[in-house]
């Protein structure tokens, strides 16, 4: 069969095409095989520790994420809090996961090599092994075009459970907060996540460092909220909003 559709020209779709096509397919409006060979133009045929952040600009042009003022919600190893609450109340807030090529590329890994058309899903490198490899520069890339269009009041979820809650090397840090302006941002609200094992909260002092990173004109609010808090909002519907925390 193999050698049957090589001869009649046609392709096989990998299981990580049929993914990304699957998960496409559930946002309407968008031409899944046009992102596709968008998605694949960045890295296809490159060395896996050379696809800069920017190889990924045609593919968001495409996908562009829109506005949502309010209702942006960023976090920092936070990722199961934060995506338990987010799945279940679409009406409070929206994660870069939440919207087309964040849902369609989370939790995948990816690659290609020199002097070949595939993509590859084993054998890439690690998140931290070399700097430009390509799922790092996608979610870089994609973190920012959805941090420059965050407006009005933004949220951002970060751990109590570690050391660091604000650290400079995290890509909320590096790559988001730095793209927070006034006026089109108002104000920040950090809630800090805090189950039975915390170890720091709103007073930690890389904190201080996130309220001076902040543009002149941003208001900051961090409040400390348990993570059983943060879960009955989930559960509850009838919890307004801005009643959670
Ligand atoms: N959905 C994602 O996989 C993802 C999302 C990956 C990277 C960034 N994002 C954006 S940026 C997300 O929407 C948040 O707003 C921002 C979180 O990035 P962060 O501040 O660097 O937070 P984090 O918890 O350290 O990393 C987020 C995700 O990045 C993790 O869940 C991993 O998937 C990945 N990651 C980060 N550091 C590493 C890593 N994977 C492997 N090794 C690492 N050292």
């Amino acid at each position: 069969i193999v050698i049957g559709a090589v001869v009649l020209g046609l392709t096989l779709k990998s299981g990580f095409e049929s993914t990304f096509l699957s998960r496409c397919e559930k946002f309407s409006q968008y031409d899944c095989k046009e992102l596709w060979d968008l998605f694949q133009q960045a890295y296809v045929n490159k060395d896996p520790c050379n696809v800069p952040v920017e190889a990924y600009n045609p593919l968001i042009a495409a996908a562009p994420f829109k506005p949502q003022c309010n209702k942006m919600m960023f976090w920092s190893k936070t990722k199961d809090v934060v995506h338990g609450f987010t799945a279940k109340r679409k009406d409070c807030f929206v994660t870069l996961e939440d919207t087309l090529l964040g849902s369609v590329l989370d939790d995948l890994t990816w690659c290609g090599k020199e002097g070949s058309k595939d993509t590859f899903t084993t054998g890439c490198p690690g998140w931290s092994e070399c700097e430009n490899n390509p799922v790092r520069s996608f979610w870089i890339c994609a973190s920012a075009a959805f941090a420059d269009v965050a407006c009005g009041d933004v949220t951002a979820m970060l751990s109590g459970s570690i050391n660091t809650p604000f650290n400079p090397e995290s890509i909320f840090a590096s790559v988001e907060v730095p793209r927070f302006k006034s006026p089109r941002i108002k104000k920040l609200d950090v809630v800090m996540v805090i189950q039975k094992n915390a170890i720091s909260n709103c007073n930690h002092s890389s904190l201080k460092n996130l309220m001076q990173a902040l543009d002149k004109g941003i208001t900051y609010s961090c409040k400390d909220v348990s993570k059983s808090r943060i879960q009955e909002c989930g559960a509850k519907p009838e919890i307004a909003c801005g009643a959670c925390w």
